[in-house]
This record gives structure tokens, sequence and C-alpha cells, in this order.
């Protein structure tokens, strides 16, 4: 998770080399993992994230997914917004867009748009991962219908078992087929004690119920993945997650590692 597009090699020799957790048949068709194509029109609220300079043309740049939660205002992950990622700090990446509206990176629908500042929790732990979240905000806003609510605590679209949908333009496989179009893959909100179980302390970092949130399939098969990050895990039409961390995608009893947005909220709260 920690360097999306880099450590797409270091995630197969992972995969190679630690055989505990089994591997989706090749078969698995991608957000994603497990996944099928959504139009823009039906989550206007999931945006790409994309500098042409630091990650090429070929994909229009894209590199991270995020949020529109507020017309001007956008959430992702701290993560993609870090130096090991980004090759720079994010204020020096003076081509870095939010495109909205496009569901085909290779369309001219919807809109690019310039980030007028960024914000990077500064309790975002790379260790850990907790607190991987950061907020992006437009230099022209978008129209508050585009906009989606985020959950607040207590909300019983947090509760296990809840139905939710993650949305990407990620690796389809876990070997590198970025989407081309918006994909989408239904999971479920898992016990905490499931991601505790499978994510105790590791390289890959350390399940913390407070501030993530644990979705998939305990079997495997629909998961997130790399290209995905950042981007919105939505359930009973709310916000839960963003897109953090696990390890592998879609792999068995290694289930996605959300951020949990209530948690985001509250840190945004403290810091006005
Ligand atoms: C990543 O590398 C990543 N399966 C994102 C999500 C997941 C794993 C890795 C969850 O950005």
């Amino acid at each position: 998770m920690r360097r999306p597009f880099a450590s797409v090699l270091a995630l197969a020799a992972a995969a190679a080399a630690i055989p505990l957790a089994s591997p989706v048949p090749a078969a698995a068709d991608g957000v994603v993992i497990g996944g099928y194509p959504v139009e823009i029109s039906q989550s206007p609220w999931t945006v790409a994230l994309s500098s042409r300079d630091r990650f090429g043309g070929t994909r229009v740049g894209q590199f991270c997914g995020g949020v529109l939660v507020g017309p001007s205002t956008v959430l992702t992950a701290a993560h993609c917004l870090s130096a090991d990622v980004l090759g720079a700090p994010p204020q020096k990446v003076r081509d870095l867009r939010v495109i909205a509206g496009r569901g085909d990176l290779l369309s001219n629908d919807g809109k690019e748009i310039a980030v007028r500042d960024t914000w990077v929790n500064p309790d975002y732990d790379s260790h850990t991962n907790a607190g991987d979240f950061g907020v992006l905000t437009l230099a022209t806003p978008l129209p508050e219908s585009s906009v989606i609510r985020m959950a607040p605590s207590g909300d019983p679209a947090y509760g296990q078992g809840t139905a939710a949908v993650v949305y990407g333009w990620g690796d389809t496989t876990g070997a590198g087929d970025y989407a081309r179009s918006l994909r989408a893959a239904d999971v479920k909100v898992l016990p905490d004690a499931n991601c505790e179980q499978a994510y105790p302390g590791s390289a890959d970092g350390t399940y913390e119920a407070a501030s993530m949130l644990c979705a998939g399939q305990l079997e495997g098969g629909r998961d997130s993945c790399q290209g995905d990050s950042g981007g919105p895990l939505v359930a009973q039409g709310r916000l839960i997650g963003l897109v953090s961390w696990g390890s592998g995608c879609g792999w068995a009893g290694s289930p996605g590692v959300y951020t949990r947005v209530s948690d985001v909220i509250r840190t945004l709260a403290a810091k006005r």
C-alpha cells in the first residue's frame, strides 16, 4: 500500500514467498478484484487522482482514488500523498489533478481540476498505517449533487455484515493489470476480530479498530487493490471507508483494510 504502483513486483514476490494466504484464482476479474464495471454517473463522488508528470500519460496519470465529500473537498489516503509514492511532497507536484465525472480514463468526459491545497494527516503512521487520510481542496468546486455524505460515528452502516461497495481504477488481478474504466466490488463489513487476527503487526501494518475498518470476504475473491487506494467504500449510501491497505489482494484470510471515516470526521473536527 505504501507504494501503490512501485510495489507491484514486491507484491508478486511476497505472494510467491508467503503461501499462508492462498491467492485467488487468476480468473478473478477485478475492482478491484472480483468486481464489475460501473458508470461514473452512479458514483459521481468517486474521483481519480492524477499526475502525468509522475506516473506517465498512458492512463492520464491516474495513481490513486479519492472521494468528493464537499463541493471543493476530496478525501484520499495519506499514503497516496506521501513522498514515497509521489517522489516529492504533494505541494511540489505541480500537475496534481482531481479527475471527476470520467469513468473511462481515456475518454474526455468530466473535468480535470487543479488542487488548491493539500493537507496530510500529521498523525498518519506509515508503520501501522493508522490515520491514513488526507484532504485535497479543489481550485474550482464541483456540484453538490456529486457529493457523498460521510457516515457519522454510530451509523449502522459500520455494522458487521453490512453490504458495502468499493470503487476504483486499480489492479484487477493483483498482477498489475490496472483498469481503464471504473469498477466496483461488493464486499461486506467484517468483524474487527477478523482483521486483528490477520494483521496483529506485520511488515504490511497493524490493524487498529479505532481508526480502521475491516471489509472484504473471508474466503477471498473480492477486494480492493493497488491503484484503488484513497477511493470510497460505501454502505447504505454513505461513505464508511477509504481504501488503505492489506496483504495482497483478494486473498483468503487477508481482508482489505480501510480508513474508518468516523475517525476521519473526529480528527478533522478536532483540527478546527
Ligand atoms: C495498495 O497497495 C493496496 N487488498 C490497496 C488495498 C489493498 C491492498 C493493497 C487491500 O494500495
